[in-house]
C-alpha cells in the first residue's frame, strides 16, 4: 500500500454546486482550525462501520474522538457507540434521509470537537451512503464489506475520484464464495489509481495496524501544516 496522501485542499469539482459547497468549505475550515482529522465514512448496511469506529477508539490512545452519526442507525449499535464514552451526536437524516453539510454545520456547533483528533462521521445509506454530497470532510472513505459489497460501487464514475480511502472490511469471512473483493479494488482503481485501500477485520483485528497507522501519518501531517484560527 503507498503512503496517505495528504487529504486534497480543494472538493472534487463534483461536489461544487449549490450551497451545500460554501457550508462544506466552512466545515472544512472549521476542521483545520482544530487541526482534526474528519473522517466521512460512506458505508452500506452490513459495512460492520460501528463496530470499526468502536475497535479503532478502543486503539487509539493518541489523542480524542467524537461521532457524528446518521439517526437512521439501529439503537443498538448507537449504544455501542455511547457504551465508549466517546462524545457522540446522532442527527436527523431530514426527508431526503442524507447527510448534507448543513447537517454536520449544525452537528459541529452542538459537538466539542476532539482538537487534534479523530471525528467519525458515520455515513450509512443504502445501498451505500451519499457519495456526492460533500460534507467538509478531511477524508472520504468509502466502507465495504468483504462480502456482498453493493454493484452499484463497481463502475462508478461519481465515488471513486472522490474517495480517499476503500476500505474493505470482514475479510475474516474470506474466502466466501459470494466475495467479489478483487474486481471491487480493479474497478476503484481503474477510476482512482491513487486511491489507498486497506483491507481489515474488525473481529480479529488483522489490518487494523496499518489503518491505524494510515491514519496516525495523516494526522500528523495535518498538525504540520495547518494553524488553528485566531
Ligand atoms: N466476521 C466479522 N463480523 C463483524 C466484523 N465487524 C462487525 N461484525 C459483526 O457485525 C455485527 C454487527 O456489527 P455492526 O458494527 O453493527 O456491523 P453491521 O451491522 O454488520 O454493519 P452496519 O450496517 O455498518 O452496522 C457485530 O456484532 C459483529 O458480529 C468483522 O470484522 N468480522
Ligand atoms: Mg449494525
Amino acid at each position: 500500500m503507498s503512503a496517505p496522501r495528504p487529504p486534497s485542499p480543494q472538493p472534487h469539482p463534483a461536489f461544487v454546486h449549490s450551497g451545500n459547497a460554501i457550508i462544506a468549505a466552512g466545515n472544512r475550515g472549521r476542521f483545520e482550525a482544530a487541526r482534526l482529522l474528519a473522517l466521512n465514512l460512506v458505508s452500506c448496511p452490513g459495512a460492520g462501520t460501528p463496530t470499526l469506529v468502536i475497535e479503532t477508539f478502543r486503539r487509539w490512545s493518541d489523542s480524542p474522538a467524537a461521532v457524528i452519526l446518521n439517526r437512521d442507525r439501529p439503537s443498538n449499535d448507537l449504544q455501542r457507540l455511547h457504551a465508549t464514552g466517546m462524545p457522540i451526536l446522532s442527527i436527523d437524516p431530514g426527508p431526503a434521509r442524507r447527510l448534507d453539510a448543513a447537517r454536520i454545520a449544525e452537528a459541529i456547533d452542538r459537538l466539542s470537537l476532539p482538537e487534534c483528533g479523530l471525528l467519525f462521521i458515520d455515513d450509512l445509506g443504502e445501498p451505500i451512503g451519499p457519495t456526492e454530497i460533500d460534507l467538509g470532510e478531511t477524508i472520504r472513505i468509502v466502507v465495504c464489506p468483504a462480502i456482498d459489497p453493493p454493484t452499484t460501487l463497481l463502475d462508478n464514475p461519481v465515488v471513486w475520484p472522490a474517495t480517499d480511502l476503500l476500505l474493505v472490511s470482514k475479510i475474516d469471512l474470506l474466502p466466501h464464495p459470494s466475495a467479489n473483493v478483487e474486481a471491487l479494488i480493479t474497478a476503484a482503481r481503474h477510476l482512482h489509481p491513487e486511491i489507498a485501500v486497506i483491507r481489515l477485520s474488525a473481529r480479529t483485528g488483522e489490518g487494523m495496524s496499518r489503518w491505524l497507522s494510515w491514519l496516525r501519518t495523516l494526522l500528523a501531517a495535518r498538525q504540520l501544516t495547518t494553524r488553528p484560527e485566531y
